[in-house]
C-alpha cells in the first residue's frame, strides 16, 4: 500500500567522485599553456572549468578556465565535468531574440545529453558558490534562466536568481525550466524570480534533492500579480509510470505556492521536504495579490476529472505558515497518499478536496501518522481514508510536545553534504504525545512504533534517524 523509502542515487553520485580524483590527476599532469587546445580526454570522463573572469578562448582547463557554459558545452562528452568556479556570472541576452513578446527564449540552453552510466555533470567546485545572474536579462518575451532539455546531466551546487518577467502579456518566467529526463538537481538555491523556481515542463525520472527556492514573486503576470511564482514544480504534459522525486528540499517566501504538481501527467514522490511562508510578496507579511499560498499542491487538473490521474506521494515533510493551506489535494481525482507529516498554522492544515467522475466535489487520500497542531483547520476530510494521525487519535498537543515551537530559524544553512540542517523545531520533545503512536508505513522508525509528524524522536541526539 506504501512505498518503501528509496535511496537517492549515492553509488551514482560515488562513480562520479571517482572520476573526479582521477580526472584531476592527470590534468594536473597535462600542459596547461597551449591557448584554444582541449585538455584530453580519459576513460573516467574529462574535466573542464569555468569561471566569471575566464575567456572562451582559453583551453578550459584548471588555470586556464573559460567564460561560459555555452562554452563548455561545444565539447562535453558523456561523463565529463564542467566545474564552476565561485563568483557571479552576469548574463544580458538569451540565447536567440524573441519571435514574439509571448516566445520562450532560454539564457543557458542545456541541450547535450549524458547517458545512465556517464552523467554530464555541472557543479561547483569544491564549496565555492557559482551565481548565475539573470537580472540583466531584457529580451522582451518569457524568460528560462537554465533551460535543460538534455537527459542525463547534474547540476550541482549553483545559485541562480534575478530571472525577470520584461512584458504584461504573459504569466511567469522561470529560474531552472526543464523538458529532460532522468537528471538530478542538487543543492541548487533558486531565488528572487519573477515566476517558479524550479519548473518541470516534461520528463521524468527527475530527482530534484536538497534545493532551496525562496523569495520568488511575479509581479507582472497577466493572470494577476503572485499567481504564478511557485517554488517547485511538475508539471508533465507526457503520461509516464516513472515519477518525479523531491527530496530534501526547501521553499519559502514564494507568492503562489511552494510546491506544486497541477496538471502533471507524471507521479510525483516528495520526501523530507520543507514548506512556509508562501503566498505573500517576499521580505514582507503582504499577501500577493493573486498568490494562492499553498505549501504543498497535491495534483489537480484545474478542478477537471481526469480518468488517468497520477499518484501523488508526500512523506515525512512540514508545512507551516502558509496563507491558505499546508497540504492540499486541489481537486485531484485520485487519492493522494500523505503520510507521517507534519502542518502547523497554515490557513488550513490538510484540505482534501478531490473531484468526483460527475464534476462534484468530493475529499480524496490515504492518510497516516500525520501531525496537525497550531491554528489551521481540517478541510474536506469526510471520507478520506485517515487512521493513526493526531486528529483521529484526538492528541490536544501543546508546544511542550515539541522540542522547540517556532516559524523562524528553518532557512538555517545546510549541512556539509547538502541534507537539511537539523533544527529542534516541530521534533518530538521527552514524553510527547506524537511518539510510538503511528502505524508502520514502510519508513524508518525507532522503538516499538512509529512516532507522527515528520520528525522521529530519539533520545539523545535530534536529526540522527529522520525518516
Ligand atoms: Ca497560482
Ligand atoms: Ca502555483
Ligand atoms: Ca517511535
Amino acid at each position: 500500500m506504501f512505498p518503501r523509502s528509496r535511496q537517492v542515487p549515492q553509488l551514482r553520485r560515488s562513480a562520479l567522485a571517482l572520476g573526479a580524483l582521477a580526472g584531476a590527476a592527470l590534468l594536473a599532469a597535462a600542459p596547461a599553456s597551449v591557448a584554444t587546445a582541449q585538455p584530453p580526454a580519459h576513460p573516467h570522463g574529462a574535466q573542464y572549468f569555468v569561471a566569471p573572469d575566464g575567456d572562451d578562448q582559453a583551453s578550459g582547463d584548471r588555470r586556464h578556465p573559460w567564460a561560459s557554459l555555452a562554452r563548455a558545452q561545444e565539447v562535453v562528452e558523456p561523463g565529463d565535468t564542467v566545474f564552476l568556479r565561485g563568483g557571479t556570472y552576469t548574463f544580458d541576452d538569451a540565447v536567440r531574440d524573441c519571435t514574439s513578446q509571448t516566445d520562450r527564449v532560454d539564457v543557458v540552453a542545456l541541450t547535450r545529453s549524458g547517458t545512465a552510466d556517464r552523467p554530464i555533470r555541472y557543479a561547483a567546485y569544491r564549496d565555492e558558490t557559482p551565481v548565475l545572474d539573470f537580472s540583466g536579462v531584457r529580451d522582451d518575451c518569457r524568460i528560462k534562466g537554465v533551460g535543460v532539455t538534455a537527459d542525463h546531466l547534474v547540476l550541482e551546487g549553483l545559485e541562480i536568481t534575478g530571472v525577470r518577467q520584461n512584458n504584461t502579456l504573459n504569466n511567469e518566467s522561470w529560474g531552472v525550466w526543464v523538458d529532460g529526463s532522468h537528471n538530478l538537481f542538487d543543492e541548487l538555491d533558486i531565488h528572487h524570480i519573477m515566476g517558479a523556481g524550479l519548473f518541470i515542463q516534461d520528463g521524468a525520472g527527475n530527482l530534484v534533492r536538497n534545493c532551496d527556492a525562496h523569495d520568488n514573486y511575479d509581479p507582472f503576470s497577466r493572470t494577476g500579480a503572485g499567481q504564478n511564482a511557485d517554488g517547485f514544480g511538475s508539471h508533465t504534459d507526457t503520461p509516464t509510470v516513472e515519477e518525479n522525486r523531491f527530496e530534501g528540499s526547501r521553499a519559502w517566501n514564494n507568492a503562489d505556492d511552494g510546491f506544486d504538481f497541477i496538471n502533471s501527467a507524471t507521479p510525483v514522490t516528495v520526501h523530507r521536504s520543507w514548506a512556509w511562508h508562501n503566498g505573500y510578496v517576499y521580505g514582507t507579511d503582504e499577501l500577493a495579490a493573486s498568490g494562492n499560498g499553498t505549501g504543498f499542491k497535491l495534483g489537480g487538473y484545474g478542478g477537471d476529472y481526469e480518468a488517468g490521474a497520477v499518484d501523488i506521494t508526500i512523506s515525512a515533510s512540514v508545512a507551516f505558515d502558509n496563507t491558505l493551506r499546508g497540504f492540499y489535494a486541489n481537486h485531484h481525482p485520485v487519492g493522494p497518499t500523505v503520510v507521517n507529516n507534519t502542518a502547523f498554522d497554515n490557513g488550513a492544515n490538510y484540505n482534501m478536496r478531490g473531484v468526483a467522475e460527475d464534476g462534484s466535489a468530493t475529499s480524496v487520500g490515504t492518510l497516516r501518522n500525520n501531525v496537525s497542531f497550531g491554528g489551521g483547520v481540517l478541510e474536506y476530510m469526510d471520507g478520506v481514508d485517515s487512521s493513526h494521525n493526531s486528529w483521529d487519535l484526538g492528541l490536544e498537543l501543546t508546544e511542550e510536545d515539541f522540542l522547540g515551537v517556532s516559524h523562524e530559524g528553518w532557512d538555517a544553512p545546510r549541512q556539509r553534504d547538502g541534507d537539511l540542517p537539523v533544527l529542534p523545531l516541530l521534533r518530538p520533545a521527552p514524553g510527547s504525545a506524537v511518539i510510538d503512536r503511528g502505524v508502520d508505513v514502510g519508513l524508518d522508525f525507532r522503538g516499538p512504533a512509529p512516532d507522527l509528524g515528520a520528525f522521529e524522536y530519539h533520545p539523545r541526539s535530534h536529526g540522527q534517524h529522520d525518516r
